[in-house]
């Protein structure tokens, strides 16, 4: 499997709790290696942007102010079928359904706390990486 590059957020719910490292420490236990990284303040209207995709669904103004509640740590991950694997290691949306390991089972709070974004395709990706990060601050 080719080598990819993802998207990674971890959330406000997770930085107020100091999970950064522990978070983390799942990213690189399943061979994900964290090439990017900076803890960041978004505004509403940064998460809205990002969130762009979600704008017609009831939860979006809970979500894009959610994103801007707190700090967040944004991330690129690579590794074989990063953006897949990432996915893995996050688990599902909701907590109740993640299973047992993943990041949300052992931190999400809620459906909508739930600690971690990942990138869902290589188009989003390649999006996503670029609204956060240039070119000069991707050393591989
Ligand atoms: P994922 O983050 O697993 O790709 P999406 O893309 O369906 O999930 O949703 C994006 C984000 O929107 C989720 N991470 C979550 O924070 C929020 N979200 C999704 N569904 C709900 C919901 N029913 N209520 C509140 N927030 C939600």
């Amino acid at each position: 499997m080719a080598i990819e590059r993802t998207l990674s957020i971890i959330k406000p719910d997770a930085t107020a709790r100091n999970l950064t490292g522990k978070i983390n420490a799942k990213f690189e236990e399943a061979g994900l290696r964290i090439v990017a990284q900076k803890r960041i303040l978004l505004t509403v209207g940064q998460a809205g942007t990002f969130y762009a995709v979600h704008k017609e669904r009831p939860f979006f103004g809970e979500l894009t102010e959610f994103m801007a509640s707190g700090p967040v740590v944004v991330q690129v991950l690579e590794g074989e079928g990063a953006i897949m694997k990432n996915r893995e290691v996050m688990g599902a949306t909701n907590p109740a359904d993640a299973a047992p390991g993943t990041i949300r089972a052992e931190f999400a709070q809620s459906v909508g706390e739930n600690s971690v974004h990942g990138s869902d395709s290589p188009e989003a990706a390649a999006e996503e990486i670029a609204y956060f990060f240039s070119g000069l601050e991707l050393v591989g």
